[in-house]
């Protein structure tokens, strides 16, 4: 689809393009002068390729910013938040007032330092760490030939282009996602590479001498390089891009802080307002002569016609769609309003009930299979796949056929050993609407995607990460492979749900409320080894989601009180019983996802961690563990990293075993009862 070229108004001068670009410079100059800190350089470099892109390319509807057939754009480079911000303003953004502007980076303004998704609307993703936007793109991109594939052009056909800099270039996630979106031939996804040659430390040939439109061509991209000030060589340069049948990489040659007679084209220009007496000089340089955040009234309107653009694909797209409302359901809705589809809640109680009667010894991984098998039939919207462990993750579903370049038919993806763009481009297609992403690989790998996981938590947004091999139970692979700090180093990020199942009922469960998340991502850590059942079959409520809860209550109150995670809950249960030989009163307690547990009322909480001595138990380190245990308990887990062996002998040697959590518990009770005494 061709963008229209603008009309001109009627009475009133058109602006020249060095207008319109202009505007966003002196929006960009002034805001961070007002706040006394900010990037300007990058906006005023790409001022020109982002005028071009927004007055001629990019279709979207200033007055409808979630519009699900927008292009997307993506400043990769977030830093150059004032780019997109004044963007925001000068095409109509609800919201986004010249106050805003002047409230850059000032508490509760819709302007952060870096551009946030869900704070400011029209910021597609959250970018700062550079590297993070580009990848996050390439799911957008990929989420967009998906949806074209099931509902076709009529419901979905548009664009995902990015601004990324030499920053974003450098950072290795780069290269696993452009790697990707060669393999894929995203051919709807235009990367816009601000080339300035200069990051913080000065000229780029410091610390990089990468051919970029090599690196990007022998990935399979098409790749060009422009001038960047050039408004007619971008425009072709876009058009090309758009009519080619892979992902574009369009190098544009520009100067970092353009018109800043003595900063430009150096890192002077990064990182810095420019202060007076150089702003004064830029006025005079780029022929500015209006005050701080004032836009002439021809310059204003033609930039909100711009805004307006988008309105009549907008309209004849919310037609189109006028005949899947009539249908009684379309999975097209359901998909894009992140609800799960009726068929799901039976299909999930079914499977529960089945695991609960059957108890089978299974691997939680295992588990985890069967659900993914159960669920993907009745969640068409459901995207699997793992960075290349797809036998150990065991998440691909029988029904689940490969995604290719030549067929976006498929629900499951082959990321590749690529972990950090696989998390990072399920961001892209959560935000994107229209599928529910989960991606496998090792517990200890989230190391690799931890970057991508933390957005998503900061973003809000449901992904979900399935990683097996949780513990030292993995076995022969060794310390590499085992997780020992990940757990509690995944349980600090705020807003992630780690969930580390016992069993295939809490299998099921964790998976329900990873599902039901629609805010938070999850994180599903699952068994290698097989684990017995310990729930029954009856019903009930999803107990998952209340975090913790207890699994076996002494009737003649508690001595002591286990509590466990995962497969060391088994070793609860037989410890429990040992010392019920020795008459001693001991509940157990199953703690599946300590990140809800925390959030359950008080009253909750304290029924659950009751008043005897308690002894956590997970073959992991003790992490926030000391907070669920307090002063009187004791940590059965692990104190440093594991060994290659057999699962076995590896719990028995470093002492995560049946009897040790009996001595603990002993220990713990006879200190606690010398304790009452002297008290
Ligand atoms: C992962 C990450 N590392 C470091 C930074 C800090 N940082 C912000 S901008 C920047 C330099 C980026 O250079 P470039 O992309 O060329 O931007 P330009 O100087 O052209 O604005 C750095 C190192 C960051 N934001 N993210």
């Amino acid at each position: 689809m061709n963008a229209p070229v603008l009309s001109h108004i009627a009475g009133v001068p058109e602006p020249s393009h060095a207008e319109l670009a202009n505007a966003i410079r002196f929006l960009a100059i002034d805001a961070v002068e007002t706040a006394r800190s900010g990037h300007p350089g990058m906006p005023m470099g790409m001022a020109d390729v982002a005028t071009v892109l927004f007055s001629r390319f990019l279709k979207f509807d200033a007055a409808d910013p979630s519009w699900p057939d927008r292009d997307r754009f993506v400043l990769s480079a977030g830093h150059g938040s004032m780019l997109l911000y004044a963007l925001l303003h000068l095409t109509g953004y609800e919201g986004m007032t010249s106050d805003q502007l002047r409230a850059f980076r000032q508490w509760g303004s819709k302007t952060p330092g870096h551009p946030e998704y869900g704070h400011t609307p029209g910021v597609e993703t959250t970018t700062g760490p550079l590297g993070q936007g580009i990848a996050t793109a390439v799911g957008m991109a990929l989420a967009e030939r998906l949806l074209n594939e099931r509902f076709g052009s009529e419901l979905v056909d548009h664009h995902t282009y990015v601004i990324a800099g030499d920053g974003c270039l450098m950072e290795g996630i780069s290269h696993e996602a452009i790697s990707l979106a060669g393999h894929l031939r995203l051919s709807r996804l235009i990367v816009l590479f601000d080339d300035n040659q200069i990051s913080i430390d000065g000229a780029t040939s410091l610390s990089c001498s990468d051919d970029q439109l090599a690196r990007f061509k022998a990935a399979g991209w098409s790749a060009c390089r422009i001038d960047g000030h050039d408004p007619e060589a971008i425009a072709a340069a876009i058009e090309r891009a758009r009519n080619h049948d892979r992902p574009s990489l369009i190098a544009c040659r520009t100067v970092i802080g353009f018109g800043a007679p003595n900063r430009q084209g150096t890192e002077k220009a990064h990182g810095a307002p420019l202060g007076a007496d150089e702003v004064a000089k830029t006025r005079a340089a780029l022929g500015w002569p209006h005050q701080p955040f004032v836009i002439p009234d021809a310059v204003m309107a033609q930039w909100r016609k711009i805004g307006g653009r988008g309105q009549a694909a907008r309209r004849s797209w919310i037609e189109r769609t006028r005949r899947l409302n009539a249908e009684p359901r379309s999975p097209f809705h359901d998909g894009l309003n992140r609800k799960l589809p009726a068929e799901y809640r039976a299909t999930m109680d079914r499977l529960r009930a089945r695991f609960g009667t059957e108890q089978p010894n299974i691997a939680t991984r295992q588990a985890s299979q069967l659900v993914i098998d159960a669920i993907a039939e009745a969640l068409p919207n459901l995207l699997g796949g793992s960075a290349d462990l797809t036998h150990s993750n065991l998440t691909r579903a029988r029904t689940q056929q490969p995604v290719r370049r030549d067929s976006f038919a498929g629900s499951y993806l082959h990321y590749g050993v690529r972990e950090h763009a696989m998390a990072a481009a399920m961001n892209g297609i959560a935000l994107h609407g229209g599928f529910i992403p989960y991606g496998g690989t090792f517990l200890t790998f989230a190391d690799y995607s931890r970057p991508a996981i933390r957005l998503a938590a900061l973003m809000g947004i449901r992904v979900i990460h399935v990683m097996t091999h949780d513990s030292i139970g993995l076995g022969e692979d060794g310390p590499t492979h085992q997780p020992v700090e990940h757990l509690a180093s995944l349980r600090a990020i705020p807003n992630l749900l780690v969930f580390r199942p016992g069993d295939a009922v809490e299998t099921a469960e964790a998976w329900d409320c990873a599902l039901q998340a629609e805010t938070s991502p999850s994180v599903l850590c699952l068994s290698r080894q097989a684990l017995p059942s310990f729930r029954d079959a009856s019903g009930g409520p999803n107990r998952v989601a209340r975090g913790a809860y207890v699994l076996i209550e002494p009737p003649a109150g508690r001595d002591v009180t286990l509590i466990a995670t995962g497969s060391e809950v088994a070793i609860a249960i037989e410890a429990a019983r040992l010392l019920a030989a020795d008459h001693v009163e001991v509940a157990v307690v199953s703690a599946p996802c300590l990140d809800l547990f925390r959030q359950q009322p008080t009253d909750y909480r304290k029924t659950v961690l009751g008043s005897a001595p308690r002894i956590g138990i997970e073959a992991a380190v003790e992490g926030e563990w000391a907070r669920w245990i307090g002063d009187d308990g004791e940590f059965v887990g692990m104190t440093g990293f594991g060994a290659s062996a057999p699962a076995e002998m590896l719990y028995r040697e470093f002492g995560i075993t049946v009897e040790a959590v009996a001595d603990a518990a002993r220990r713990c009770m006879a200190r606690f009862r010398t304790t009452a005494r002297n008290a």
